[in-house]
């Protein structure tokens, strides 16, 4: 690179060669321009060095701070799972490194306290959460038309999140923390409120759920405008990826989310495909959103949600949490906005 100059080749490093890391690696070498996967690190060095075979002299790490040592690293994007972000991330904020950080930050309030009063003690914003609806098309036409007020104060947003099947392993919390965690975000920003208190209900579970997963489940969360937000949250639900989002105001509605991508008539009737998973539903997010942080980061900024962002929806999530477990209303708490998140 050169930090300090512009343009250059941003050299990343990729942390986590899973799933979603191992698609943001295809995504900085052949869609986002300005910048090169330099390293790639898992914990399983067979896993980083098959993702890292992909992409012409990038190398592959078992050790996320090692990455970031090595020479040709200006930055660095976090894809591993929730529970080790806080050690990459303070390791990034210790070096100064901008973050591209997957959600959740954290998936516990107090590691993402830590985090945000790291990069408080830094005195600069360098990380940017990978919270991908604010770059999706829909939610941004949504987001607009909030801001311009022609649909009078949001009383009431209606969503859905769905998801076909879950991989083993996939936890009561989980879909809070991972899954619910999107929606928490998008209601914030969306309304530009913060969460007051969630209650969980439980219906009857699906039998096709999970052996010990309470799934289906209603996330009820109180701004603290006093508005209301329901999501449902049906990860096991079988027939397809669907995240829909309805906001409801003083003098009218809004859906986005019911109909993505092509709808085909023919032989007397109507139909859509429905995406199998957030990969695809949401991949012009994600290109947006890699874009807009390499973009940000080649010119020294760092935009987009941020790490307040994280640590807000982490403390709603662990409310949130709670509440699945004892059926609750349980207020949130938030701690005060540091000056640098405005
Ligand atoms: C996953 O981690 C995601 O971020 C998806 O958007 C969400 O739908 C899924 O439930 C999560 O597991």
């Amino acid at each position: 690179m050169t930090r300090g100059r512009t343009p250059y080749t941003l050299g990343v490093a990729v942390i986590g060669a899973g799933r979603m890391g191992a698609d943001h690696v295809r995504r900085l070498d052949e869609v986002v321009g300005g910048a090169r996967v330099s390293a790639v690190v898992d914990i399983d060095g067979e896993r980083a060095e098959a993702v890292a075979g992909r992409v012409r002299g990038c190398v592959a790490h078992t050790d996320p701070a090692a990455a970031m040592d090595a020479g040709d690293v200006d930055a660095v994007l976090v894809a591993s799972p929730g529970p080790a972000h806080e050690e990459a991330l303070l390791a990034a904020l210790e070096r100064d490194l901008p973050v591209l950080c997957e959600k959740p930050l954290t998936p516990d309030a107090a590691g993402a306290l830590r985090v945000l009063e790291a990069e408080t003690r830094l005195g600069h914003r360098r990380i940017q959460v990978g919270f991908m609806r604010r770059y999706d098309s829909e939610y941004q036409q949504l987001k607009a038309l909030l801001d311009a007020g022609e649909l009078g104060r949001t009383l009431m947003l209606h969503c859905a999140h769905r998801n076909v099947s879950t991989p083993p392993g996939f936890t009561a919390p989980m879909m809070i923390n991972d899954s619910v965690v999107h929606e928490i975000d998008a209601a914030r920003w969306l309304l530009d409120e913060e969460i007051a208190a969630v209650r969980v209900l439980r219906p009857t579970p699906s039998s096709a759920a999970p052996q010990g997963l309470s799934d289906p489940q209603l996330v009820l969360l109180e701004t603290t405008g006093g508005a209301v937000v329901d999501v449902e949250v049906f990860v096991n639900c079988g027939f397809g990826y669907e995240v829909r989002c309805e906001a409801v105001g003083e003098r009218g509605a809004a859906r986005i989310g019911a109909a993505h991508g092509m709808s085909v008539s023919a032989g007397g009737r109507r139909g859509a495909e429905i995406a199998q998973d957030f990969l695809t539903r949401f991949r012009d997010a994600y290109d947006r959103e890699v874009r807009a942080w390499v973009d940000a980061t080649r010119h020294g900024r760092t935009t987009g949600p941020s790490a307040w962002d994280g640590y807000a929806a982490a403390a709603v999530c662990e409310a949130a949490v709670r509440a699945q477990a004892t059926g609750d209303r349980t207020p949130v708490a938030l701690g005060e906005r540091p000056a640098l998140y405005g």
